[in-house]
């Protein structure tokens, strides 16, 4: 080892070797330590890896290692998510079967995370597309199916034309499609669905418990099941009722006409009878939009000429058909209160139909203008108005007692609805996990019994266009009935990728089980404590994901109520203030810097350039930096151990400079062990040991100096060693240290070096600094007003002060001023 030898290539290499020798990352069960689960969402295999995923690992890496020395049984898994449609496309582009492509991308980057020195349990690799894994979806669906939480319906779905596919909610961005920004429209389809409503409110409440994931994410999964508390009440319409959904029953006084949806039984019946209606009705059924699109689209409507009875009032009220209602939500029909409801309002205005306001915030004059500023309000300022028994409530008040007195008349109900959908997860695309069903004409649909589980999905598949080779495979679609013998057909529809990535973090626990989906080691590691990944999938994936792990609960599978107990949303990479994309073309290579600078280098500058929930913005000068750091230490290391063993050190004889500098050593150690362990900010703890290296540069060569200097080296080598972990294997051994750095006690503060034996102190007089003086750390006030007043300068502003009185801010600030007399 010489100062100037740090090579990285040679050194990296001999430490992955060493790590793979002693398999260093492979863990069981073990009941003996505090188990951690350290996971970072897996990618896809794309082919190569981006700075994207070098940031997202890393992180991971580094919690995973601080963790380890922590004293736990530390879990690191890595896997594929490896169905989807790039794999498609390639296909079609490139004339290489998906399975083929996807195996040669995941060979790829598995070379690449593992020149990146990530310390993964590769026995526990997995990859999605491999019907090892799939055939416990499909086992698992078929259990769902079987508790009526799996099912079939014809549905309005998002289609996207150019993908040639089902689109979740989730899945449509601003209208458009989240893979290929083209406008989505709607369709009616087959559709396989599991009921994530049933779960709603657990969904909602358990939110509650996690406490360790960021309130944005928090929030936008509660907006997204959208609860809302209302009233399902009934006008009435020849007899029948027509049951609209409202979390304003307090203005139910205000209702001055219907407004149903196109597809409502009443809009149908209307259109029967009227060529007019039902070719209006017609036009707007058909709209190609997403539903999210619809809240801001032009509001339409038509009169239908019948009328609904009032419940309360008893008058009759025109029904409108309108395109802002939406079949899906509540029962496809509103009560439409113009004056109090912004929609209701427009559409109100443009077809000249009578508004009444109901509720009037007394403070303020009715005044159009001013109106549009409270006028929806849920106020304890608020009085209804135009209300009979009910005026001169307010918002709680009059909720209340419109909805009792509903009850009573047997009109009405309180309710809760959600925003929130059953998850369509039937995809019509071949590179998918087949969905296990089979349809017999006599038997209906039939779950493929677990005996003949997988079905798998062929993969040796000739691409002539988008549509699924599958759907034109007899020999993969043409089976028997499972039930009755007879010939039937299995389902061709694949399910929606987020089904494989909804539980793979579970089945990392026991990933070579072939006996069952998930075991007792599964739920040993689960729940996941660390998990990290992009903001990107703060309602789809992290969602589906405590939806499944309750559904895995249900079953029996695992014991805990949620997949994630601490989450981490890293930032993204930016260049110039953009993105890194391959479509913006402001990409960096990885690879071309780990072959320049090492893996360390790159490992570094990611953690050092930005806290970990922040973008990090690409700098080559940065990266340079980091690669200039290693160096430094290295020099320094290697300075100190080609002087020969250090003495031991001999603390009753250490001087003020030595003092201050293992002081130094020990603060940076508390600060580093927090910026880890509670504030995950790594680039501050970066920032702290480099402080201290250069503090370093105080010691000399005597004997406590070269103790100190070898005490602060293996301290700095231990801190660093979960970001730069080969340079730090390479240095732990050149210490002298024959036991792996991996599993080393993360250092601790020794208190007594903490200790100050004396402070400094500010001396003002009448408010002005006036000089500084040095007293024992232990001083009592006495003491320390001795010290001041024999400072010269402090001294001379005194005398002429005349009569004084001093105070004292202990290891700060010593206060000279005037008594008053
Ligand atoms: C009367 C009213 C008065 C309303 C008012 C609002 C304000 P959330 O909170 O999202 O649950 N609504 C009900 N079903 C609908 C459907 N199928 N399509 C479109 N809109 C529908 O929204 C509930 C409110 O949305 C309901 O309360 C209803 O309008 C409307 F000053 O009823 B409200
Ligand atoms: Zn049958």
């Amino acid at each position: 080892m010489t100062e100037h030898n740090y090579n990285p290539q040679a050194l990296e290499e001999n430490a992955q070797q060493h790590w793979l020798e002693q398999n260093s990352f492979a863990v069981e069960q073990d009941d003996t330590r505090e188990k951690f689960y350290c996971l970072a969402m897996f990618p896809y295999p794309s082919g190569q890896l981006h700075m994207g995923h070098v940031r997202n690992y890393t992180i991971a890496d580094v919690i995973a290692r601080y963790q380890r020395m922590q004293g736990k049984n530390v879990l690191q898994p890595m896997g594929w998510d490896a169905f989807g449609l790039p794999a498609e496309n390639a296909a079609i582009k490139h004339n290489v079967p998906p399975a083929q492509w996807t195996a040669q991308n995941i060979d790829d980057m598995r070379a690449q995370l593992k020149r990146l020195g990530f310390a993964y349990d590769w026995d526990r690799e997995l990859t999605t597309c491999d019907p090892d894994y799939y055939r416990w979806e499909q086992w698992f669906f078929t259990r769902l199916f079987e508790k009526g939480l799996a099912y079939k319906k014809k549905a309005e779905v998002n289609w996207c034309e150019t993908d040639q596919t089902v689109l979740a909610n989730e899945q449509v961005v601003n209208g458009c499609c989240w893979r290929c920004d083209n406008p989505v429209e709607r369709r009616e389809i087959d559709q396989w669905f599991i009921r994530i409503t049933d779960y709603a409110e657990q969904l909602l409440t358990d939110l509650d418990q996690l406490d360790q994931w960021p309130e944005q994410v928090r929030t936008m999964q509660r907006n997204w099941i959208g609860r809302s508390e209302g009233v399902e009440l009934d006008f009435n319409h020849n007899g029948e009722s027509l049951t609209v959904y409202t979390t304003r029953p307090d203005t139910l006084m205000g209702a001055t006409y219907m407004a149903v949806a196109p597809q409502h039984p009443i809009a149908r019946q209307a259109a029967a009878t009227s060529t007019v209606l039902a070719s209006f009705i017609e036009s707007i059924a058909n709209v190609k939009v997403a539903e999210a699109q619809m809240a801001t689209m032009e509001k339409l409507g038509m009169d239908t000429g019948l009328t609904a009875t009032h419940p309360l009032t008893g008058e009759p009220i025109p029904i409108w058909v309108a395109n802002f209602v939406l079949m899906s939500y509540g029962s496809g029909a509103v009560m439409s209160v113009p004056a109090h409801d912004e929609r209701d309002h427009a559409f109100a205005c443009k077809y000249q139909l009578p508004i009444v306001q109901v509720i009037d915030k007394p403070k303020y004059k009715y005044d159009a203008d001013v109106w549009q500023d409270w006028y929806a309000e849920k106020s304890t300022e608020t009085r209804t108005i135009n209300s009979g028994e009910f005026n001169g409530k307010d918002f709680e008040e009059a909720f209340d007692s419109v909805a009792d007195k509903l009850q009573e008349l047997g009109k009405g109900k309180r309710t809760v609805n959600y925003r929130l959908r059953d998850w369509g997860v039937s995809r019509q695309r071949y590179w998918g996990a087949p969905i296990p069903i089979i349809n017999c004409d006599a038997c209906g649909t039939v779950p493929v019994p677990e005996s003949d589980l997988p079905v798998v999905l062929p993969t040796n598949v000739a691409f002539e266009g988008v549509g699924s080779p599958i759907k034109s495979m007899p020999e993969f679609y043409e089976t028997e009935c499972p039930a009755c013998g007879g010939a039937a057909t299995r389902e061709t529809d694949t399910f929606d990728t987020f089904m494989e990535s909804s539980w793979y973090y579970a089945r990392y626990g026991c990933a070579q089980n072939d006996k069952a989906m998930l075991d007792a080691e599964a739920d040993y590691w689960t729940p996941v404590d660390q998990y990290v990944g992009g903001i990107e999938h703060a309602i789809l994936h992290l969602l589906y994901s405590r939806f499944y792990h309750k559904l895995l609960r249900d079953e029996g599978l695992v014991s805990s109520d949620e997949p994630f107990t601490r989450l981490l949303t890293q930032g993204m990479v930016l260049k110039d203030g953009a993105k890194m994309s391959k479509s913006k073309g402001n990409t960096v290579d990885p690879q071309s810097l780990i072959d320049r600078y090492g893996a360390d280098t790159v490992r570094l500058f990611s953690m050092f350039a930005a806290p970990p929930e922040q973008s990090l913005e690409w700098s080559d000068s940065g990266v340079e930096g980091a690669n200039r750091f290693l160096k430094r230490l290295w020099k320094l290391g290697a300075a100190h151990i080609g002087a020969g063993a250090a003495p031991a050190l001999d603390v009753a004889k250490l001087g003020d400079q030595q003092k201050a500098v293992r002081r130094k050593l020990h603060e940076t150690i508390a600060k580093v062990s927090d910026d880890y362990g509670r504030r995950q900010t790594f680039n501050t703890a970066i920032a702290a040991v480099m402080e201290l290296c250069n503090e370093l540069g105080r010691l000399g060569s005597e004997d406590n100096d070269r103790a100190i200097m070898d005490e602060a080296l293996r301290g700095i080598v231990l801190m660093l060693s979960p970001i730069v972990p080969h340079i730090c294997h390479a240095l732990w051994r050149a210490l002298g240290e024959s036991g792996d750095i991996l599993d080393q006690q993360w250092p601790v503060v020794d208190e007594n070096a903490l200790s100050r034996d004396s402070v400094e102190m500010v001396v003002q007089v009448k408010g002005k600094v006036r000089g500084k003086v040095s007293v024992p750390a232990d001083a009592d006030h006495a003491a320390i007003e001795e010290a001041a007043l024999a400072e010269g300068n402090v001294s001379r502003f005194v005398e002429e002060l005349g009569d004084y009185a001093v105070k004292v801010v202990p290891g700060k600030l010593i206060s000279i001023f005037p008594r008053k007399k």
